[in-house]
């Protein structure tokens, strides 16, 4: 155990929705029983952290807006444990884990699914697992965490079960992109055993995919789906600036669905784009909009199409569908983290990274310094990016 004092640092903290992020002195307190700090080196803004700052997450936390400190994709080393930490030690590289892996609870010992309960519960109202909090403003107000994370400051507490140990000579950037964005979607597309295979939802050799909405989640199940030897692969998006990108990331077709033919829908110029012309055997939605995922919904095959939903909706928004198109065979599924159990199979990952079927560095589009974090927002909005990384 090295258990350390209060730390002060640097934080980018949320008090509004919509607002831009406020940077200032925090501290953070040493951990407690099962849990470490850890001394963010990268961390990356996903689309689901300019989500919940945009006000439309029923989780932030509690949905009464308390200030809360975002980020959940990132890398850091360690610089004190709590009591009861076995497993990760002071010095470790570590990814952070928005979806933890306790190994033990009905859901880790579940080979078939990676969601871990022992963390969410608290997770979910921005606390600890004590239900407390361990950052603090310069007024003494407490600052809430964030899907177990909260990497937008330079020093984090989480769960010993929210960080997995990864090699010294791994690089902390490209480590960062696999705490979410770039795992969910490769491994949503299933990898070699890991991810949706073990739903039994892996894409099959010489099967078709479309992918609605290429940020870096979807240009991460394209790579995944030529992994997988997919034969026609569909990327789709409203932005024509995604096409060049989502062919590099193994897309065979491109779609824009604001720019159909007189009379054509996405879903009648998909289904005409399969070979049998009865549908797309692999669907996934990365958007987040209930349209788009009806839609991708829509376009999967007759017989034995599955639809994958990945985005995140808005608080309150309903998907629904004539129950006939489930009965004539469509699956309509969902899936989190790409269901990568995230302390035993992240090696998989990084596995996949050497082999080069999962190119990590290319999705980082953006490198900024952390003190420019609510110019990301922009980039992210801007069309432009895939990744902003942020150095600390
Ligand atoms: P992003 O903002 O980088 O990319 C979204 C893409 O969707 C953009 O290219 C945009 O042009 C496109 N798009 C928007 N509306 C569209 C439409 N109507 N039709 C086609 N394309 C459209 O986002 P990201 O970081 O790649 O994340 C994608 C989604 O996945 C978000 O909703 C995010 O919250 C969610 N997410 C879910 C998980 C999970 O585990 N389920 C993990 C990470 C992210
Ligand atoms: N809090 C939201 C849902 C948010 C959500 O679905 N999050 C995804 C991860 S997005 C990562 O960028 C997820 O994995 N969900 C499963 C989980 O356990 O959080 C709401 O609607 O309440
Ligand atoms: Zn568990
Ligand atoms: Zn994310």
């Amino acid at each position: 155990m090295t258990q350390g004092k209060i730390i002060e640092c640097n934080a980018a903290v949320a008090y509004s929705p919509a607002k831009p992020l406020t940077i200032e002195k925090i501290t953070v307190e040493a951990p407690k029983t099962d849990e470490i700090r850890v001394k963010i080196v990268k961390s990356a803004l996903c689309h689901t952290d300019a989500f919940t700052l945009s006000g439309d997450d029923n989780e932030w936390p509690a949905s009464d807006f308390k200030p809360v400190i975002l980020g959940h994709e990132a890398a850091g080393v360690i610089e004190s444990v709590g009591p009861n930490v076995t497993d990760l030690a002071e010095g470790d590289h570590v990814i952070l884990l928005y979806t933890a892996e306790c190994g033990e609870c009905k859901f880790c010992i579940d080979d078939r699914t990676n969601l871990c309960v022992k963390v969410r519960s608290t997770q979910g109202k921005g606390l600890m697992p004590d239900g407390t909090t361990r950052f603090k403003n310069s007024k003494g107000e407490p600052i809430y965490h964030f899907m177990g994370c909260s990497s937008f400051s330079e020093y984090t507490v989480v769960s010993k079960h929210s960080a997995v140990k990864v090699a010294k000579d791994f690089d902390l950037e490209k480590a960062a992109l696999l705490g979410c964005g770039v795992a969910t979607g490769f491994g949503a597309a299933g990898y070699e055993g890991i991810g949706a295979a073990k739903k039994n939802n892996q894409i099959t050799k010489g099967s078709s995919v479309a992918v609605f909405g290429l940020g870096a989640v979807g240009c991460s199940v394209l790579e995944g789906a030529r992994a997988a030897g997919a034969k026609k692969i569909i990327a789709v998006d409203v932005n024509d600036k995604k096409e060049e990108w989502a062919r590099s990331f193994g897309a065979t077709d491109f779609v824009n669905p604001t720019k159909l033919a007189e009379g054509e829908t996405i879903v009648s110029k998909l289904t005409s784009m399969s070979d049998d012309g009865y549908g797309i055997d692999f669907t996934y939605d990365c958007t987040g909009n209930v349209n788009v995922m009806n839609d991708a919904l829509m376009a999967s095959a007759r017989g034995t199409g599955i639809s994958t939903v990945i985005g995140v909706a808005p608080s309150g928004a309903q998907i629904s569908v004539r129950p006939f198109y489930l009965i004539v065979g469509r699956t309509w599924t969902g899936i989190a983290y790409g269901n990568i159990k995230g302390k035993t199979e992240m090696n998989r990952l990084i596995e996949a990274s050497d082999k080069g079927d999962l190119t990590l560095d290319k999705y980082i589009t953006h490198r900024r310094k952390f003190s420019e974090i609510n110019t990301a927002f922009e980039d992210l909005h801007s069309g432009d990016c895939l990744r902003t990384v942020f150095e600390y």
